[in-house]
């Protein structure tokens, strides 16, 4: 028995010492870095029993990946070695203190070789949720394949399946991109998109009638992510709005809606109410943006307590 089942490709992430051109970068700081290990790592750090369907190289790196996301507590025994194909990396460069740029060396990587065959119906079934995200259907067609599988076996077995959007045009143009996101979501229940991205999905800018568009593809709840503002929610039965909470100081906006995810589907599988479970997200997602890097931030159930009980805001 699972709660959460993600899948999709994380990279071994280089992170430069020191500001400037990545051309004259020495010291780097080896990390992890993949959107659905953020969230498979938040749900397990607050106690949640989660599985990661991946695939690496047979290389030192893929086996690095492997025991950090092991290390968290996560089921790996569904990410795969592909003979060849190595572990995709994911490469930082500090301009100055304010640009970030990030360079993908993920072509043709060991997760971008997934299939269907990387897909085992019955370990989907096992689970309460399937979280995807727009980012694994980006990497190939073979892998964009496979998501449309996964989602079948969910469906077959009234698996709820999740799916965050996370357009990255770095992977693929929006107009390739948009038909594919708008699929995926069709055949999705909860869809929690930033609304940046349901902008450029749907051409609108109203939560409200974000989430009734979403709701005709065919979606049961829909959250909209406001950033530090707080989150949309609505469902057939309750629509609502939860302000963020306070932050001392953002020191890296990456991995936010990650964490949202996290917190917002652990509150879930708690049986909180949609209004507490977005706050368990937003909370989370203060976190995150508290700590450099993408996932360290992500909290242990008593640090999430602890900072919503300290904010201030009332606890729903
Ligand atoms: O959501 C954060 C991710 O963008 C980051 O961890 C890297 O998964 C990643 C990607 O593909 O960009």
């Amino acid at each position: 028995q699972m709660d959460v089942v993600t899948i999709g490709e994380t990279m071994v992430m280089f992170t430069p010492q020191t500001t400037g051109l990545l051309r004259y970068a020495k010291n780097f700081t080896l990390s992890y870095a993949g959107a659905e290990t953020n969230v498979a790592i938040g749900l397990s750090r607050l106690g949640h029993r989660v599985g990661w369907i991946s695939q690496v190289g047979q290389d030192e790196l893929g086996e690095s990946l492997i025991s950090f996301v092991r290390g968290e507590g996560i089921d790996v025994s569904q990410v795969k070695k592909h003979p060849t194909a190595p572990t995709g990396l994911y490469i930082k460069e500090y301009l100055n203190q304010k640009e970030v740029r990030i360079y993908y060396y993920r072509h043709q990587s060991a997760a971008s070789m997934m299939d269907r065959r990387n897909i085992d119906t019955d370990y989907i079934s096992r689970a309460k949720f399937l979280h995807i995200t727009g980012i694994t259907p980006a990497l190939s067609g073979s892998c964009r394949e496979m998501i449309f599988e996964a989602i079948d076996a969910a469906k077959v077995h009234g698996v709820k399946v999740v799916f965050d959007p996370n357009y990255r045009a770095k992977l693929w143009d929006a107009e390739t991109a948009k038909p594919v996101l708008l699929e995926i979501a069709a055949r999705s229940d909860i869809i929690l998109p930033g609304i940046d991205e349901a902008r450029l999905l749907l051409g609108k800018s109203d939560p409200e009638e974000i989430a009734n568009d979403l709701f005709h593809l065919g979606a049961q709840l829909v959250v909209v992510k406001l950033g530090p503002e707080g989150a949309y929610y609505q469902s057939k039965k309750e629509v609502g709005f939860v302000a963020g909470f306070p932050v001392d100081e953002v020191v890296d906006p990456v991995g936010a809606g990650d964490a949202f995810a996290a917190g917002f589907l652990s509150g879930l599988l708690e049986g909180l109410s949609l209004e507490s479970a977005v706050q368990r997200g937003n909370a989370a997602g203060a976190l995150v943006v508290m700590v450099r890097g993408d996932y360290e931030g992500l909290p242990q159930r008593e640090t999430l307590m602890r900072f919503m009980k300290a904010s201030g805001q009332d606890v729903l």
